[in-house]
């Protein structure tokens, strides 16, 4: 079946796209519709071209997966500006998402329609390029500098609403009748001499204020810093203002191959196809099909129990949360409350969906009130014994295909499964704080847990909106596993001569949002910490001991202002270097190489033996892991991607210079010059 096709409707050719599950424009489909294009130019018969699509969106751009290959012809550019030079109006009709080079091929029309739930977007700058089909040319010269800038170095799409407003839509119609208005909008154009075409208007550029550039440069430095594709974005834009259509076209096609070679680019399209390879469970049965979840029971009303039921509550799902006090309930619906109206006052909800959400909450004292539920979630205090307890309770209570699940960070799934009748009901589902936020959903699979169980925890997270990724079984799953190695580092480089402050800034400058002493006074230092127990043994202990408990004390590794912002500090100074000479350790000074050697290649190592014991399926789930997490940068692809772009050779070079582990796949990869990734 062609993936476009063409009917006369009278004087008009429509022509659709038909290319599931995005509409991408493949070789074979821009072959099509060239050939479409041709016909409606060569048949006197034709007075007006409609392109539209099937399915849910327009088009999701140019096939990614090409990228990389020889251009084969006619390349996305050569079909647009077949489109643009056709003269009779072309109507493009926009039944959903049109994004990358589906909205190139939009902005190649002369009109544009849209449905209510239509949006318009340029993402290429997400996977490190820039629109490479006219896309820096054109939109400037349609909806004027000020309003492409964001759309295209923030990859972000906008609203019908929005697209019609700046002079990207022409109008909105009804989705059962976009096609038929898009033909009478056709009918209606084709009499006429005149119609617009975006690469030809100069009224939008003539009309820009020349000083938009270094504003927005200024306005996003922080943001972009270190980023290759924004920077080449705003350059296409500014020289849109400059040149001719012809040489800002030749500038950005320049820029395009220079980023689509580039690592960021390929980092940045692994971390793409890597997010969606995780939600993939390899040899999954095929009858092995989701149970359907209708009701969601959450034990602990605390931070994490408040997050977990904020995700289903709104994705509509009815939840009951059960506490063991009605003082701990209150305040945690209480939170519920005011993250969601902090989310409405960001504009992000309407007061009406906060209003929905909540009406899906239902509260308890009475683990009875989760015998109906679909799944229950604990979120409890991260003790197995704890753990054990609820878990024995809800054996006895939940009905019979009611899916158990632990969001434990760290413990044995196994391990409490076993404390069930039907461990093949038990799963791990480890969300991330603030859990409402978080993207990154860790589900844990024990040695029973049924393929249906396992299918279902995926489906589900797609449905809340979580990146889901399948741990097996080891203390710490991927993610906080490879943590593990990286604080220790860090702790023990503090003993031989380096400072907070210092080892922070080597991951801040690698692209991490904060280093770890950074992250451990934002999560508090008090951690596990008893104040009955303590025995001032670590660095840590002594700083708990001295009230210096993190940011919300005012002071933890760093001393905090009122705008919580950090400075270093003297007494921690003084208190790490007791320890150091406590600890026999020479001082020295140590290089910022030494300190990124010595943080990230354990981690490496460690994702080379997650993936030795069958703890992760693939090498790329634990890059999701990592971007979607822990604030690995995208534009390195993630632990196991960014070690194999500086090469395995290097990584298993430093992890012996500095006389740590190595394991033997690792090794063995590094030996045959092979990637982890493959
Ligand atoms: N090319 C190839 N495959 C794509 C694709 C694309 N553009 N977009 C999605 N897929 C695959 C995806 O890997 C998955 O495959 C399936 O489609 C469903 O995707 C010249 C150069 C469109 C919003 O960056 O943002 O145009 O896992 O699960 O949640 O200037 O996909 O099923 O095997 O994400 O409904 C620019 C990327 C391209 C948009 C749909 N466009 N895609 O989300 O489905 S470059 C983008 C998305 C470009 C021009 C430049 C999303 C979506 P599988 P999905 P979804």
């Amino acid at each position: 079946m062609s993936k476009v096709t063409t009917k006369r409707e009278g004087e008009v050719l429509v022509v659709t796209l038909d290319n599931p599950p995005v509409n991408a424009f493949s070789t074979e489909v821009r072959n099509a519709m060239a050939a479409a294009v041709e016909d409606a130019a060569s048949d006197d018969g034709v007075k007006a071209v409609v392109i539209r699509a099937e399915g849910r969106m327009f088009s999701g751009g140019a096939d990614i997966t090409e990228f990389g290959k020889a251009p084969v012809h006619p390349t996305l550019p050569e079909l647009i500006d077949s489109i643009e030079n056709l003269d009779k109006p072309v109507v493009a009709a926009l039944n959903g998402t049109a994004l990358g080079g589906g909205c190139e091929i939009a902005l190649g029309c002369n009109y544009r329609i849209g449905v209510p739930a239509t949006k318009i977007g340029l993402p290429e700058v997400k996977i490190g390029i820039l629109p490479g089909a006219g896309g820096t040319q054109r939109l400037p010269r349609v909806v004027g500098v000020e309003e492409a800038l964001p759309i295209i170095v923030t990859g972000n799409p906008v609203s019908a609403k929005k697209a019609e407003a700046i002079g990207l839509l022409d109008r909105i119609v009804a989705p059962e009748r976009l096609r038929e208005e898009a033909i009478a909008f056709a009918r209606e154009v084709a009499g006429g001499s005149e119609h617009p075409v975006s690469s030809k208007r100069t009224d939008r550029i003539d009309a820009h204020d020349p000083g938009v550039f270094k504003a927005f440069r200024e306005k996003n430095a922080r943001r972009l810093k270190g980023l290759d594709a924004p920077a080449r974005c705003i350059e296409a834009v500014e020289l849109a203002t400059q040149l001719s259509y012809d040489e800002g076209i030749a500038k950005e096609r320049e820029f395009f191959m220079e980023l689509v070679m580039g690592d960021q680019s390929k980092a940045l399209r692994h971390v793409f196809f890597a997010e969606r390879q995780a939600g993939k469970i390899d040899g999954l049965p095929k009858d092995a099909v989701p149970l359907p979840i209708r009701k969601v029971g959450i034990i602990g009303a605390g931070t994490m129990g408040g997050g977990i039921a904020m995700n289903f509550l709104s994705a509509g799902y009815d939840v009951t949360i059960v506490e063991r006090e009605q003082e701990a309930l209150d305040r945690g619906v209480g939170i519920i409350r005011k993250n969601y109206d902090a989310t409405a006052r960001k504009g992000r909800m309407t007061e009406e969906q906060v209003e929905k959400a909540m009406g899906h909450l239902s509260t308890s004292l009475d683990y009875q009130d989760l015998a109906d539920c679909d799944l229950v979630i604990e979120a409890v205090f991260e003790l197995m014994a704890i753990k054990k307890d609820v878990f024995g309770k809800l054996d006895a209570i939940c009905k019979p295909d009611a899916i158990m699940a632990s969001n434990t960070s760290y413990l044995d799934v196994n391990e409490i499964a076993a404390c069930t009748s039907r461990p093949e009901q038990v799963v791990g589902l480890h969300f991330f704080s603030p859990a409402n936020i978080m993207r990154l959903l860790e589900v844990v699979r024990g040695e029973k847990t049924s393929p249906q169980v396992m299918a279902t925890a995926m489906d589900l997270a797609k449905k809340i909106g979580k990146v889901a990724v399948v741990s097996g079984v080891c203390h710490g799953f991927i993610g906080n596993r490879m943590l593990a190695k990286r604080q220790e580092q860090a702790s023990e480089l503090l003993m031989e001569g380096a400072r907070p402050a210092q080892v922070d800034k080597v991951l801040t400058d690698f692209g991490f949002p904060m280093g770890p002493f950074q992250m451990a006074d934002l999560a508090g230092l008090d951690i596990g910490w008893d104040p009955e127990k303590t025995s001032s043994a670590t660095v840590r202990e002594v700083l708990c001991e001295r009230g210096r408990r993190g940011q919300k004390t005012g002071k933890g590794f760093y001393d905090y202002d009122e705008n919580r912002q950090r400075t270093p500090s003297d007494e921690v100074d003084a208190v790490i270097a007791d320890f150091a000479a406590k600890s026999g350790e020479e001082q020295r000074d140590i290089s910022d190489e030494e300190i990124r050697e010595r943080l990230l290649y354990p981690m490496v190592n460690e994702g080379a033996l997650i993936l030795e014991e069958g703890v992760s399926q693939r090498a790329s789930d634990i890059d999701t892991v990592w971007v979607n997490g822990y604030g690995w940068p995208p534009h390195t692809g993630g632990p196991m991607f960014w070690a194999d772009t500086i090469g395995l050779d290097s990584v298993l070079a430093g992890l012996e210079k500095h006389g740590m582990e190595v394991s033997q796949l690792l090794r063995e990869k590094a030996a045959k010059g092979e990637t982890f990734n493959g």
